[in-house]
């Protein structure tokens, strides 16, 4: 907490997202910022922006799978995370095991042991996205019930669920002294 983002604003917040690459996360970093939808590159590496929600936010993308290079350098980074935001793509049935997978990994790092988790749901705007009863069940995150942690469904594309998320966002930071280790 506390450090100063790219455009030199001291950041309240320190927040991580990840995800696999297409998941989303530039579309939605893009959409929360309220800037027009882009064509978006692959993520290489990471993109820090600081968010125009209350209090200033600092928001860092990191893609996660395949990369094991880039993992190695954004472990180091995690430090002083308040909240991790883990974008899937719902449309995505088949990569859905590996993203569980690499979150329960990224879950497994001592640096985000007792760091509020907001699991989005992304691209449930098309029509084959799976169903948000179907991830939770997949996630199988219910060992951590009662802990602090969401998921919420959303769309990047028209920004259904974005207010919510952000909602859920916030008060997972509010809550975040309160959260026990995983
Ligand atoms: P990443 O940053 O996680 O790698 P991107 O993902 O933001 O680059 O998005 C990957 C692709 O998914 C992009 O399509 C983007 O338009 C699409 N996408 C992102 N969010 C949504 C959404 O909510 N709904 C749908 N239907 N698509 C979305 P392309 O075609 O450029 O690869």
């Amino acid at each position: 907490m506390g450090s100063v983002n790219s455009r030199g604003h001291k950041a309240e917040a320190q927040v991580v997202m990840m995800g696999l690459d297409s998941a989303g996360k530039t579309t939605l970093l893009y959409k929360l910022k309220g800037h027009q939808l882009v064509e978006t590159l692959p993520t290489v590496g990471f993109n820090v922006e600081p968010l125009e929600a209350p209090g200033h936010v600092s928001l860092t993308l990191w893609d996660v799978g395949g990369q094991s290079q880039l993992r190695a350098s954004w472990k180091d980074h995690l430090e002083g995370t308040d909240v991790l935001v883990y974008v899937l793509d719902s449309t995505d049935s088949t990569r859905l095991p590996e993203a569980v997978a690499e979150l329960t990994e990224v879950l497994d790092d001592p640096h985000l042991a007792s760091v509020p988790l907001l699991v989005l749901a992304n691209k449930q705007e098309a029509p084959h996205a799976l169903p948000l009863p179907e991830i939770r069940a997949r996630l199988g995150l219910h060992r951590f019930q009662g802990l602090c942690w969401e998921l919420r469904g959303c769309s990047a594309l028209t920004g259904d669920g974005l207010p919510e998320a952000l909602g859920s966002l916030r008060r997972l930071l509010k809550s975040r002294s309160h959260c026990v280790s995983r």
